[in-house]
C-alpha cells in the first residue's frame, strides 16, 4: 500500500515582514493588539530571523532525515504558516499515498494543540486512510534522548512547557498529565533525584494561564537554596523562538538577577537518535 507521512510543525515566520500575517493566523481572527505585534516583532529581529528561520529549516532537515530514514515519502505541514498541513497532504495524495500517517512534532496531547493540527489534517486527507499519533511522550527513544542529556548533571532540573490556557483543566484535558509522565520517566531514566516542572511562554490573552511560570519558579528556587539549574524543555523538540527566547534570553537573565547559573540541555532538532525514534513512531502506526 502507498504510504506518506505528513509531519507537522508549529511553523514560523520566514522574515520580519511576515510575522504580523503570522501572529494573525495564531490569533485565528481575534484582535491583535499593536502592542504585542512590536513586542513580538522586536523578539524575532533579536532572534535574527533576518539572516534564517530556525524553525523552518530545523523542520526541513528534520523531514529529509525521516524521508532517508523510513523509505516513504514525508511532508511538512505547519500549523501557523506555508506549507501549511492541507498543502502537505494534498503533495502525498498527488503522489499516491493511500495511507497516510500524521505526526506532529510536539509531543503531549491537548486539544488546545494537537487536536489543531487533527482539524487541519483530517478534511484534507480525502479518500485515504489517515494514522494520527495524539501523542508520543513516553516513547522510549524520546525519554532516554532527554535522560542521555541531563544524565550526570548535579543541577536541580526543571522540566518546562509551553503553558496553556488553565480552563483546559475543567475539561479534563491530559496534557499536563502527560507533561508530568515524560519528566517522571526523563527523571527517572537519568537518575535524577532533584527535578521539578513549570510552564514557560505564557500569552498575554486575558484569561488565566497553567502557571508556574518558570520565571516565578526560579524565584522559589533560590529561595530554597538552589544555585544550579538545568533547563529541559520537554514540551518542544526544536530549538524556535520559545526556546532561545523564552528560555535563553529570558529565564537566563532572570537566573542571572538572582544569582543563579542556569543551563539548558540542547533540543532533540534533527539528531539521528531523535530521527530513529520519529521513525520507530511512524512504522508502528503503518
Ligand atoms: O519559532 C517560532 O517562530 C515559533 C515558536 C512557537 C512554538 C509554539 C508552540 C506552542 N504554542 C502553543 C500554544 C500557544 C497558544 C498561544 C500561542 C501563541 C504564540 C505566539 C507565538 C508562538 N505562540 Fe505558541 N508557539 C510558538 C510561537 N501559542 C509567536 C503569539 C505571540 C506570543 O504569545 O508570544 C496563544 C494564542 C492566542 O493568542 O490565543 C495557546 C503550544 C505549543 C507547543 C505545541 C506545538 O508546538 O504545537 C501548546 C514552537
Amino acid at each position: 500500500m502507498p504510504d506518506a507521512v505528513v509531519l507537522m510543525a508549529y511553523g514560523s515566520p520566514e522574515r520580519i515582514a511576515d510575522v504580523p500575517a503570522y501572529y494573525a493566523d495564531i490569533r485565528g481572527g481575534r484582535p491583535v493588539s499593536p502592542e504585542h505585534l512590536a513586542d513580538l516583532v522586536e523578539r524575532y529581529r533579536r532572534l535574527g530571523i533576518e539572516e534564517s528561520s530556525p524553525l523552518n529549516a530545523i523542520t526541513e532537515a528534520t523531514r529529509a532525515a525521516l524521508e532517508r530514514e523510513l523509505g516513504i515519502p514525508v511532508f511538512t505541514g505547519m500549523k501557523h504558516w506555508t506549507p501549511h498541513i492541507a498543502d502537505a497532504a494534498g503533495s502525498a495524495l498527488d503522489a499516491g499515498a493511500s495511507r497516510i500517517v500524521g505526526l506532529v512534532l510536539a509531543p503531549h496531547y491537548s486539544a488546545l494543540s494537537i487536536k489543531g493540527y487533527r482539524d487541519q489534517l483530517e478534511p484534507a486527507v480525502d479518500g485515504a486512510e489517515l494514522r494520527f499519533v495524539e501523542s508520543w511522550h513516553l516513547e522510549p527513544g524520546f525519554v532516554e534522548l532527554l535522560a542521555s542529556r541531563i544524565r550526570g548533571s548535579d543541577a536541580h532540573v526543571v522540566f518546562t512547557a509551553h503553558s496553556l490556557p488553565a480552563r483546559i483543566l475543567n475539561a479534563g484535558d491530559p496534557y499536563k498529565d502527560q507533561l508530568l509522565e515524560t519528566s517522571q520517566a526523563v527523571a527517572g531514566a537519568a537518575g535524577a533525584g532533584d527535578w521539578s516542572f513549570s510552564f514557560q511562554s505564557e500569552s498575554p490573552t486575558g484569561e488565566p494561564w497553567l502557571g508556574p511560570d518558570i520565571l516565578d519558579h526560579l524565584e522559589e528556587l533560590r529561595a530554597r537554596g538552589v544555585e544550579d539549574v538545568l533547563v529541559c524543555p520537554v514540551g518542544f523538540v526544536s530549538d524556535h523562538l520559545e526556546i532561545r527566547w523564552d528560555i535563553d534570553v529570558e529565564a537566563q537573565e532572570k537566573a542571572r538577577g538572582l544569582g543563579m547559573r542556569l543551563e539548558r540541555v540542547e533540543m532533540p532538532n534533527d539528531d539521528p537518535a531523535f530521527i530513529r525514534t520519529l521513525a520507530e513512531i511512524v512504522k508502528r502506526n503503518l
